[in-house]
């Protein structure tokens, strides 16, 4: 398969996507629990933006819903709030009319201290039970129940009460988020750790970089590249007649747009080089990939079922990883180093642990 990669690649000029090509490629995550419930202050766990910056930020979508994009300035994942469960009056069904088109994944947000959540559980039913959305639960104010086995328990009683409502039991952490407290590492790592379960486009979005090297340093600045062209790969799973965008052409995108911002020509010289270096183990990995792809679209999956199709992220995982590969490979090109190529795998295979997809 990477061999077909390589010989459509000579022939073919980086691929532009389109501006509503790009708009389908964000991952984006609804916010789902009552008014109070925490969601602003889980927006500010994720993203380290404080309350004022992500107010700035949402902008209307419906009466009731507001979306907020992250980063600002190059968003990688969209976060839609609605506001008015749990408010008298408010008629769910047009943010649901909206959101269950959009959304990829639903996430639910808990308080400890507030066991009632039957609102929240009905529309939990209608989009992760009939339409199939990817879930995961949050349970915030844990500072509020500290007495610890008061506070598991409250903890299983609003997990039976979710997994009860979607069929199936979801990911879960556990978070504080007082009002003007530093965010917590630990509790940000737990949410992305189940976030990495449902959706990982959004979760690597919402993951900060480790940067020891200078090989990492220059990867943290073409990272946001490499989301979005995985992204894209992945959205094809998702609509593949919609965009004119498939899975070679958004890798060669990608890998054109990489050598660029590094600053090496893709020659045939070097694209051997690099080809060779990743080797017949990725060949075979990729192709894994590809044929499960393939499966996956015998499955008629556009309309109700995006969400679940997104999930499967199987494009997204081997778009991330030779994004990743390649940007260790050019990185050494440009400075003129030698590089391993046992290194270079290894790069290869962790990236595409990172992204969700545990191997062939
Ligand atoms: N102590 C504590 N307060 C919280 C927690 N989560 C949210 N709050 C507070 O609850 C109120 C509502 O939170 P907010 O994030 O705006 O909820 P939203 O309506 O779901 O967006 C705010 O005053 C928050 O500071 C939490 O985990 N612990
Ligand atoms: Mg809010």
């Amino acid at each position: 398969m990477l061999g077909r990669l390589f010989e459509w690649w000579k022939g073919t000029p980086a691929a532009a996507p389109t501006a509503e090509a790009a708009e389908r490629a964000l991952p984006v995550l609804w916010l789902l629990g009552k008014t109070g419930a925490g969601k602003s202050s889980l927006v500010r766990l994720l993203t380290g933006l404080d309350a004022v910056a992500i107010g700035n930020g949402f902008a209307p979508c419906t009466r009731t819903s507001q979306r907020f994009d992250f980063p600002v300035d190059e968003p990688l994942v969209r976060f839609l709030d609605t506001r008015g469960l749990g408010e008298s009056g408010y008629d769910p069904s047009e943010d649901l009319a909206l959101l269950s088109g959009h959304a990829h994944a639903v996430v639910v947000v808990a308080r400890l201290d507030d066991p009632a959540q039957g609102e929240v559980a009905d529309v939990l039913a209608r989009v992760a039970r009939r339409e199939r959305m990817p879930a995961l639960l949050i349970h915030t104010a844990a500072d509020l129940v500290p007495d610890a086995s008061a506070r598991e328990r409250a903890r299983a009683d609003t997990a039976a009460r979710f997994t009860a409502a979607a069929g199936r039991t979801l990911p879960e952490a556990v978070v504080a988020l007082p009002r003007g407290s530093q965010a917590s590492a630990e509790d940000r790592e737990a949410v992305v750790k189940a976030l990495l379960q449902v959706l990982p486009g959004a979760a690597l979005a919402l993951t900060r970089q480790e940067v020891r090297t200078a090989e990492q340093e220059a990867f943290a600045g073409v990272r946001g590249r490499v989301l979005f062209w995985a992204g894209l790969a992945g959205s094809t799973d998702v609509a593949p007649v919609v965009g004119l965008v498939s899975v070679p052409a958004a890798q060669i995108g990608m890998l054109n747009d990489l050598g660029t911002r590094y600053g090496v020509d893709w020659s045939a010289g070097t694209r051997a080089a690099f080809a060779g270096a990743l080797g017949a183990g990725l060949a075979m990995r990729m192709g894994a990939g590809f044929g499960l792809r393939q499966l996956g679209k015998l499955v008629p999956v556009y309309g109700q079922t995006v969400g679940a199709a997104a999930a499967g992220g199987l494009s997204f995982a081997t778009t991330f990883a030779l994004g990743r590969a390649a940007a260790y490979f050019l990185h050494h090109r440009a400075a003129g180093e030698e590089m391993s190529v046992e290194d270079l795998r290894a790069v290869y295979a962790r990236a595409l642990t990172r992204a969700g997809h545990a191997g062939p």
